[in-house]
């Protein structure tokens, strides 16, 4: 699991070669707008209950068939582990944020989640459009200028969508 600088001191070490003026100025951009990270992994932490619910329903209400019998979110503990798996995929994505860097929700969360669910028999497809509901409530917390100050947070709000982007693509 690395974080931002770990990576680039990996990277570094990887070719024998001090860090480069490039990656320190990578790097100093991202300290100097460290309190984005932190209000983003913050806001959506707050807000993750109502994030999982929210896509959960939103789900459900266009694809029926995983909650009528036979469909995989059927039964109250298919419907529990559903939640569930959406909260963890949340959970490891802010922890990408707050790291600023994919690494731990790849190898701790992605790692082997496709073929879990081809052995489950869980849409992965469908796991994928939870996860593309999960971003847009997320990025529009994360994003509300509203009771905050304001400033661009463009790439941040990039970088996270990114990481849902990546979680979406792992299970399809
Ligand atoms: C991944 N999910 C399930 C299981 C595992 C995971 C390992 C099997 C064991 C269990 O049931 O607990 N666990 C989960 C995860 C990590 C982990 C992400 C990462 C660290 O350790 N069913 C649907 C929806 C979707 C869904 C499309 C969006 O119809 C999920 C929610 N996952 C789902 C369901 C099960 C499951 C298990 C319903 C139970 C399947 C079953 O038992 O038949």
């Amino acid at each position: 699991m690395l974080d931002a600088f770990a990576r680039v001191v990996s990277q570094a070490d990887a070719r024998g070669e001090y860090i480069s003026a490039s990656q320190l100025d990578a790097l100093s951009a991202m300290v100097a707008d460290g309190n984005k990270r932190m209000d983003a992994v913050n806001r959506i932490t707050s807000s993750a209950s109502s994030i999982v619910a929210n896509a959960a329903r939103a789900l459900f209400a266009e694809q029926p068939q995983l909650i009528a019998p036979g469909g995989n979110a059927y039964t109250s503990r298919r419907m529990a582990a559903c939640l569930r798996d959406m909260e963890i995929i949340l959970r490891y994505i802010t922890y990408a944020t707050f790291a600023g860097d994919a690494s731990v929700l790849e190898d701790r969360c992605l790692n082997g989640l496709r073929e879990t669910y081809l052995a489950l028999g869980t849409p992965g497809a469908s796991v994928a459009v939870g996860v593309q509901k999960m971003k847009e409530a997320a990025i529009a917390i994360a994003n509300d200028p509203n009771g905050i100050s304001r400033g661009d947070c463009s790439s941040l709000i990039s970088e996270i969508s990114g990481y849902f982007d990546r979680a979406a693509a792992a299970v399809v």
